[in-house]
């Protein structure tokens, strides 16, 4: 355990690093689910769906149930295509356990925004504070504005359980039962007051489910929200990019190598890109082969890919100046590309009449 302790706690400062990092809310599954570009998950857009589904009466469960009974049930039902789906994550921040503070720190109010996945959405994408900013404002009772006001606006989400805890997945390691031997604590993040601390295994809570990563990329949206950018050139050996709709059968794009230590923005290497993710065009068409053709396609003595696509297939008419290409790499990170192009060759071109 301790070690497991030291490998979460290393985790987590490598996470604290990028704590004033502000989340893509990217739309995923028409809406029922949005992908978080900083935690890297992605999170059900309703915040009660194990009720929704009628999964579970309420919604409101102990946190070893929804551990043990309810989570599973919610993934055996393949909601939206994931059986992954989990409780929000806690990170032990500082020193070991859950700390409590006014503060910056893993438990209390006002915390570290990497706290945990459920403090992170509250406080960054929902921009929600914590009700008290200090420890002489809770008997005075003053409340930190906006807390409270703008849960009337929690767009991209819907179905919030405002005044109810909701669980992370965590115990408290240091709350044990001295006969048993048990431990008898989870970590509960309140959205009633925008806190988290130790309650007993008794409490209920909400689960909002997320799943690790962007669950629905490829769904043939042609997304590019949290993409990265890469650097393609359509046909390499024309720097016009002249492209005919109605003529041309298939049309060729050069995935660049970039390097830092060439000048280039990133370091980028095409031979990361999965050829089945190819999308081109407004139609998102396949690569012709999977096979690449590697070249210096640029001269710059690194090896480019090229990849052929069917220009028909891609849905490039006439007038269009730009087409855009998108792809995953074998890691699963999305990236996206796009060149501008000419059609001079169109019968409907102003240059041929
Ligand atoms: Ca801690
Ligand atoms: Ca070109
Ligand atoms: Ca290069
Ligand atoms: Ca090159």
């Amino acid at each position: 355990m301790r070690i497991l302790v030291r490998i979460v706690t290393a985790v987590f400062v490598s996470l604290a690093l990028m704590s004033t990092a502000i989340a893509e809310l990217c739309e995923r599954a028409n809406g029922d689910a949005y992908y978080d570009t900083v935690l890297d998950i992605t999170w059900a857009a309703d915040a009660n769906i194990l009720h929704t589904l009628g999964v579970h009466p309420s919604g409101q469960m102990r946190y070893g149930v929804a551990e043990s009974v309810w989570i599973p049930l919610l993934n055996q039902q393949n909601y939206l295509g994931v059986s992954s789906w989990r409780i929000p994550k806690w990170f032990d921040q500082g020193a070991e356990h859950c700390n409590m503070s006014f503060s910056g720190s893993d438990c209390g109010w006002n915390m570290d925004s990497m706290s945990s996945e459920n403090w992170y959405n509250y406080s960054v994408n929902l921009g929600l504070k914590s009700k008290w900013a200090q420890q002489s404002d809770v008997s005075a009772n003053i409340q930190q504005l906006p807390w409270g006001v703008e849960f009337e606006d929690t767009a991209p989400f819907s179905n919030i359980q405002i005044v109810r805890r909701y669980h992370n997945n965590g115990f408290c390691n240091d709350r044990i039962d001295s006969v048993t031997g048990e431990l008898t604590h989870s970590i509960g993040f309140h959205y009633e007051y925008g806190g988290q601390h130790c309650d007993g295994l008794g409490s209920t809570g909400f689960i909002w489910p997320v799943v690790d990563g962007d669950v629905t990329a490829g769904a043939g949206d042609m997304s590019t929200c949290g993409s990265s950018i890469i650097a393609i050139d359509v046909d390499a050996f024309d720097p016009l990019n002249e492209i005919d709709p109605e003529g041309d059968i298939e049309v060729t794009v050069a995935l660049l190598a970039t390097n830092v230590a060439d000048g280039d923005a990133r370091d980028f290497d095409p031979g990361q890109i999965d050829p089945a993710t190819l999308e081109f065009g407004p139609l998102e068409t396949p690569a012709v082969s999977q096979v690449a053709v590697v070249v210096d396609a640029d001269g710059d003595a690194d090896d480019d890919f090229i990849y052929s696509f069917n220009v028909v297939g891609s849905g490039i008419a006439c007038e269009d100046t730009n087409v855009g290409l998108r792809a995953e790499t074998f890691g699963g990170d999305a990236v996206r590309g796009s060149d501008s192009i000419t059609t001079p060759d169109c019968v409907t071109s102003v240059c041929h009449p």
